[in-house]
């Protein structure tokens, strides 16, 4: 179901095996490429804990916000996209254009995320896809200005969303976690991995005429 402002809810739409493959993808990267505490460009600590997947991956320092295609911490290459990832993109947002980036945010009890707007990619074009693995989250949805009004909307495991059209400027963010309502990541907590497409296109070849 599509609303009025592009937000897309598809509950459910990984089955429990999708569930349980896209997981095991997740932390086999994170063995190489750890999840870490990132700080604000304030120098607060998040309570998030984040890794990535795929050609870049957002982070957060005291120089500020950026994609970067090196773990912070390790120096190395994030792990490649998971196949199940890359097939969802094609089906939902654009077969010819591949997600370059993929943030994998780990809630463990009691992190939660601020309202914010993700505004760091070249190109607002594209939508964000996000999925969510684990114990629900109780997100909020707000609009194209941080006083306008929000909504609560539940996301459990399975569940994708897809933040298209004018959605994917909204403000958003996730107000608390319900500990113990899934069972599927080990220590118990939520993963939302969100795709999105962080560098420009490159220009469009164009026939030269005079040759
Ligand atoms: C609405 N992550 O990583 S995912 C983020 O659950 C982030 O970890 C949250 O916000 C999480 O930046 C929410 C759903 C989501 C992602 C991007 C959006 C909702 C969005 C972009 C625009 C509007
Ligand atoms: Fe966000």
């Amino acid at each position: 179901m599509r609303d009025q402002t592009g937000f897309v809810l598809l509950p459910g739409r990984l089955s429990p095996d999708e569930q349980a493959d896209l997981l095991a993808c997740v932390l086999a990267g994170a063995r190489d490429a750890p999840f870490h505490v990132q700080t604000t460009p304030g120098g607060k600590p998040m309570s998030v804990e984040t890794t990535g997947l795929g050609p870049l991956s957002w982070v957060s320092d005291r120089l500020g916000y950026r994609y970067e295609a090196l773990h912070p911490l390790t120096g190395r290459p994030w792990p490649p996209m998971p196949p199940l990832l890359e097939t969802l993109w094609a089906q939902l947002v654009d077969p010819a254009v591949p997600a370059d980036a993929g943030l994998v945010n780990l809630y463990r009890p009691g992190a939660r995320m601020g309202l914010h707007r993700d505004e760091d990619e070249a190109d607002f074009t594209f939508p964000v896809l996000s999925v969510s693995l684990g114990d629900t989250a109780l997100f909020r949805l707000g609009g194209l200005t941080r006083k306008a009004p929000t909504r609560s909307l539940r996301l459990a495991s399975g569940d994708v969303c897809l933040l298209a059209g004018e959605s994917r400027l909204a403000y958003h963010g996730v107000d608390r976690v319900i500990p113990g309502s899934s069972r599927l990541v080990p220590g118990g907590g939520r993963i939302n991995i969100t795709l999105r497409r962080a560098a420009p296109l490159p220009p469009l070849a164009m026939p030269v005429l005079s040759r």
